[in-house]
């Protein structure tokens, strides 16, 4: 059989007899493992800068479960910190920024940003030189406009402010942008060179965007992040997700040179078989809180995915993260069901 892990063929527009499948937040609370970790770390993000606690996390999951990938632990806003805004994690509550830099000191901060995340090159090293060669290995970062909500919000999960900036001071998130999608870039191509085997882009708030805005600030963004990449010599393939876009995922897959679109819960049979149509792979779409409930109704669930759309190139995966009450047997029986693999014990 041939090595080339499932993930990289299905990326280069393969079908293949079964999907390839990988979980977003494998790594993470769900996990009793990860937890056990995580209470030996000072705070998250020191977790996310040690290579060998991060890479132990990026590997929990593949020791427990037959995923087809592993997916780097990390986190989006350390593209931020690097650029020298303040960002830590609140227990219980999530992520804080402090105040946003001046776009100046933005700018400067752009050539020294990447050698700042330099240990998350370190962690994919150490898991390419770990992981079987059939099993990938993800790399990620999040996209400008997701990116830029957090710094300008300074939390997590909130828009607003976010979205009314936009309006309001349309060069200035321009020029935010800029700064991002020159960062990004950076990052990704160190991690394509450190092992990572395809990149992610996550655009997590991409809802509640107008056409036009939507073309601006995602669209245009992460075209520019993968024709910087690919200007670098870099030819590691894209996984674009705006998530939540609804009918803007269309515009997406037409315009942004991404090998996989991935869909959120939402996304209906036929937009994932346009997609594919077009000659792009897409991933998805399982719902996270599905996954979390289980029973008959998750079954019946998986195989309609499957059955929509394994006739083309195809990712299985969640529409979201990983819910951290998860019982690890849904997750087991999910990529049993997918693979026909069972989860490993492990001890807890
Ligand atoms: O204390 C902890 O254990 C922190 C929980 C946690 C974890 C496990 C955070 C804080 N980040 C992560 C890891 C992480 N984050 C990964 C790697 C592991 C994996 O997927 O298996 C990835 C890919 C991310 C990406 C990420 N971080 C996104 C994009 C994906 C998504 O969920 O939409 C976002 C939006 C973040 C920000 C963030 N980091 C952490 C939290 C709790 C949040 C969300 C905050 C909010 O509500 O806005």
């Amino acid at each position: 059989m041939s090595e080339t892990p499932r993930l990289l063929r299905v990326l280069s527009g393969e079908t293949l007899d079964r999907p390839p499948v990988w979980f977003m937040r494998q790594a993470g609370r769900s996990l009793p493992e990860y937890r056990e970790l995580r209470s030996r770390a000072k705070d998250f993000i020191a977790f996310c800068f040690d290579p060998e606690m991060a890479a132990e996390a990026t590997l929990q999951p593949m020791r427990r479960f037959p995923m087809d990938a592993a997916i780097v632990f990390a986190d989006i806003l350390l593209i931020p910190l690097a650029l020298g805004q303040d960002v830590w994690f609140e227990a219980g509550e999530g992520p804080r920024l402090g105040a946003l830099p001046a776009i100046g000191d933005l700018q400067d901060a752009i050539d020294g940003s990447t050698a700042k995340l330099a240990n998350i090159g370190e962690t994919l090293e150490r898991v390419r030189a770990e992981l079987e060669p059939e099993r990938a290995l993800i790399g990620f970062a999040g996209a400008p406009w997701t990116v830029a909500t957090y710094m300008l919000e300074g939390r997590g999960s909130q828009r607003e402010a976010a979205r009314r900036y936009a309006y309001e001071h349309p060069e200035e998130l321009d020029g935010l942008l800029d700064v991002l999608v020159e960062a990004t870039a950076r990052y990704l191509v160190m991690q394509a060179r450190s092992g990572a085997q395809a990149l992610k882009l996550f655009e997590s708030w991409a809802d509640n965007l107008a056409e036009d805005v939507f073309e601006r600030i995602v669209i245009r963004p992460h075209a520019r992040i993968v024709e910087k990449v690919r200007a670098a010599g870099v030819d590691t393939p894209f996984i674009g997700f705006p998530r939540s876009a609804g009918a803007l995922v269309d515009n997406y897959a037409g315009a942004v040179p991404v090998q996989a679109v991935a869909l959120d819960t939402q996304a209906s049979a036929a937009l994932g078989r346009r997609i594919q149509a077009d000659g792009k792979a897409i991933q998805g779409a399982l719902d996270n809180l599905l996954l979390l409930a289980g029973g008959p109704a998750l079954d019946s669930r998986v195989d309609q995915l499957l059955e929509q759309w394994g006739s083309g190139p195809y990712i299985f995966n969640l529409g979201h993260g990983v819910m951290p009450d998860t019982p690890v047997q849904h997750i087991a029986r999910v990529v049993e069901r997918v693979t026909g693999k069972k989860a490993k014990a492990v001890a807890a």
